[in-house]
């Protein structure tokens, strides 16, 4: 007992429980936070904690020990070293590695594997990761966990046949921190009011409306401003070589579209004429112009290509594509133009995958130059959503490019806007297909309102 009150008060000292008010996923507001990532930092209390667990399994049979990352990881390995069993490894889910096998490391179809977990909330995380390592075909029948927050996982689990063994329960630790002073009686009361509540479910998030997203950029409000009068969250994009073709095609699609996206690059006869033209049509039929130039250089070297370049982006653009990998900076040289970053691609096999994604949103999020984000899945609310690799008719091309339709991008990603080249630039009808584009996505959003 003395031991593990030694080991918990050590533990405490390394910052694994902190106390304060901390939203959590399910938007519940919480008086402590836990994170036992900071145990790896200790060589000595790591040893104690695998100890630990091992005197948990004593009893149990298993051939390999599985950790998932990233706090169970360090536990895993160390159980691993000390009983010479060996260790496999759960990956993290991986966007766009549909193949890789979700597993680490050398095993054999049959064999019995000891699951390492960090903290059980409700079980249905540690649920899945369990499915995904029977999926492999492994065993699965032992858990060892370092702390159960009691919320009913626990349960959950042994309903389903698991035999799961736990170092610490929440109610333990409050104890014992209370006992040994590291809490006071009236923080030790809150805390242990808020876990007598009853559980609450976390709660799916709703999507929010277009007017009621805090967009600061003034083009993002533009942009909000004519979805909410044109009754259209359609971009359209004029993937076309000539000026001619260019000028047709917008004077066809402009009613129904909220902003014309061209990529001047392509376009052979680009001239100033062209902008001209295109900027007395965006203004009579009310649409925005949207260079899709996916900058993705150094600040310096996107500013002239932004101002300096035959193409004189600077002057007509009220949008343009940035790739953030030239990190926050680079974002600075767009002065008023509304930026839109690419954090995920829609082709097949892109690099943008979970990792590049948060980091790209995160800086995004700081820039102040940036209203929104290319991407395939939801963002945070203040930002706009423009989702490419959408079709009514088509799932995809022989170069990578990958379509749903805009009733899953409305309603699963939450999209603000949709991006739609070949579907109605290549239809025989571009007008009444860029009408049915905007009629379907307009209800797709007002029916994801709903969901
Ligand atoms: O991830 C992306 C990002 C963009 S901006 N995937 C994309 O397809 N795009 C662009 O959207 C692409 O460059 C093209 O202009 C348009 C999609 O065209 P479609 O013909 O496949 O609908």
């Amino acid at each position: 007992m003395q031991q593990r009150e030694d080991f918990l008060l050590k533990a405490y000292e390394l910052g694994i429980i902190k106390f304060g008010k901390f939203t959590l996923k399910s938007g519940v507001e919480s008086p402590f936070y836990v994170d036992l990532r900071p145990l790896a930092s200790s060589p000595q209390l790591l040893k104690t904690l695998a100890n630990n667990l091992l005197d948990l399994v004593e009893d149990v049979d298993y051939d390999l020990i599985c950790g998932v990352p990233y706090a169970a990881l360090p536990m895993a390995t160390t159980m691993s070293l000390t009983s010479n069993i060996p260790l496999i490894i759960k990956r993290k889910e991986n966007k766009g590695y549909g193949t890789k096998r979700m597993v680490e490391g050398v095993f054999e179809e049959g064999q019995s594997c000891l699951l390492v977990e960090d903290v059980i909330t409700s079980g249905q995380s540690l649920l899945e990761t369990v499915d995904q390592v029977e999926r492999e075909g492994l065993k699965v029948h032992d858990l060892v966990v370092v702390l159960d927050r009691e919320q009913g996982g626990v349960d959950k689990l042994r309903e389903q046949g698991y035999n799961v063994m736990t170092l610490f329960t929440i109610n333990e630790v409050i104890d014992i921190l209370h006992k040994f002073h590291r809490l006071s009686d009236e923080e030790t009361k809150q805390i242990k009011d808020f876990l007598q509540q009853p559980i609450e479910q976390p709660v799916s998030k709703q999507r929010i409306a277009l007017e009621d997203k805090k967009i600061h950029h003034p083009v993002g409000k533009r942009l909000v401003e004519l979805a909410i009068k044109k009754q259209s969250n359609l971009i359209a994009s004029a993937d076309l070589i000539t000026s001619e073709e260019i000028v047709s095609f917008a004077n066809k699609v402009g009613e129904h579209i909220v902003a014309l996206k061209l990529h001047s690059d392509i376009i052979q006869d680009f001239s100033d004429q062209l902008i001209t033209d295109l900027k007395i049509i965006a203004r009579e039929k009310e649409f925005l112009l949207f260079e899709d130039r996916k900058f993705g250089d150094i600040g310096n070297t996107q500013e002239l290509q932004f101002k300096k370049s035959i193409y004189k982006i600077a002057d007509w653009a009220d949008l343009v594509t940035v790739h953030p990998i030239g990190g926050l900076e680079s974002l600075k040289v767009f002065d008023n133009t509304g930026v839109v970053t690419i954090v995920e691609m829609s082709s097949k096999g892109t690099l943008t995958d979970d990792y590049y994604f948060s980091k790209a949103v995160n800086l995004s999020e700081q820039s102040s130059n940036v209203l929104g984000c290319v991407a395939q899945r939801q963002l945070p609310e203040n930002m706009l959503l423009f989702t490419p690799g959408v079709s009514i008719s088509s799932t995809g091309d022989s170069k990578g490019q990958q379509y749903n339709t805009p009733e899953l991008v409305f309603k699963n990603y939450h999209t603000d806007f949709m991006i739609v080249g070949r579907g109605i630039y290549k239809a025989a009808d571009v007008k009444t297909a860029a009408k049915e584009y905007q009629t379907l996505g307009w209800i797709s959003y007002l029916q994801s309102l709903n969901n």
